[in-house]
């Protein structure tokens, strides 16, 4: 009689979920900014594996965090340029379901960081269902591929040894740089505070906004969250608020009625590249 021939190889494996530690990483890594980098010379060295708007998924396992990474953003392009060259490695490494969004300001008025990191909460699941949301200044690169870009059981803090201190906390408290939320760790803070214009103290709002929320803090530990920031001088338009430090003293009284539920804002332009998602928005800034 006649023999059946199987198959050998299945046309779609099913997937399993990524492991808890992913297997490919390097560990300490060499991080300099002093060669010149074009952008699309980084999307032709690390762009192939993306979807566009900085989209990726591992192509072989189901991952375990849908993360949006968020970076407040006004005219740092160049440093953009060597954010994007070493963190697509970095992020694929570590087999996230990823997205990268740049939050831009538009126009000249006062910078204002917190916001624009809601503003990047909002618009990012406008495009995916992230759970797990990563804020970065641009300007930092971590050294160690080991700290994860993911959310843990609390709010996590990143740069907790960045090379501009000595590769040391400046404060116990200190909540700068890069940090993780859950959705729902975000959500129960409502979000960052809005109100603070120009340079100072919204990190150290966000941190008091946890702890009064009943929540601690997390941190890789001062090997793995070592960090490399570009050098650079002071912003225009982002000057040191002496406002700022004052309004510490009343998170606690104004932090869930200024945050995610007073926040105002209109998105003038998105653009998808294949290396972020560049998004526009006007978050009506004093002059
Ligand atoms: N940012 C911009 N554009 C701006 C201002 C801020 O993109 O005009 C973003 C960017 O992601 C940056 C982050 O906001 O990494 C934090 O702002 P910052 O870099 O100004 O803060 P930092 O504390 O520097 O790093 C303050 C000025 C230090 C001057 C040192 C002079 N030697
Ligand atoms: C504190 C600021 C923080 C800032 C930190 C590090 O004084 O926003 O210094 O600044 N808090 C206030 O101003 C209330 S740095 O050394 O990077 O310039 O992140």
């Amino acid at each position: 009689h006649t023999k059946e021939v199987m198959p050998t190889t299945p046309r779609s494996k099913i997937l399993e979920p990524c492991p808890e530690t992913p297997p490919n990483l390097v560990g300490p890594l060499h991080v300099e900014f002093n060669s010149q980098r074009l952008l699309e010379e980084v999307k032709e060295q690390v762009g192939s594996p993306l979807l566009v708007g900085g989209r990726y998924k591992p192509h072989d396992c189901i991952s375990q965090h849908k993360v949006a990474i968020i970076i407040p953003f006004r005219n740092r392009h160049e440093h953009l340029t060597h954010w994007l060259h070493y963190m697509h490695p970095i992020l694929i490494r570590q087999q996230l379901d990823y997205g990268v969004y740049v939050i831009n300001q538009d126009g000249e008025g006062v910078f204002n960081r917190a916001k624009l990191m809601n503003v990047g909460y909002i618009e990012a699941q406008k495009h995916y269902d992230y759970d797990c949301f990563v804020f970065s200044d641009v300007d930092l690169v971590p050294l160690d591929d080991r700290n994860l870009y993911r959310c843990f059981d609390s709010p996590r803090h990143l740069a907790v040894a960045m090379d501009k201190f000595n590769f040391h906390l400046p404060y116990k408290t200190y909540f700068g740089g890069v940090s993780s939320m859950s959705k729902q760790q975000f959500l129960k803070i409502n979000g960052c505070p809005n109100t603070y214009w120009g340079w100072g103290g919204e990190d150290d709002d966000i941190y008091r906004r946890i702890v009064f929320h009943g929540m601690s803090v997390s941190r890789p530990d001062g090997v793995t969250g070592k960090y490399k920031m570009v050098r650079h001088q002071r912003d225009k338009h982002n000057e040191p608020n002496p406002k700022n430090p004052d309004k510490l003293k009343k998170t606690q009284q104004t932090m869930d009625k200024d945050g995610l539920n007073s926040l105002s804002y209109k998105v003038v332009e998105v653009v998808k590249d294949v290396l972020f998602t560049f998004i526009t928005v006007d978050i009506e800034a004093p002059a």
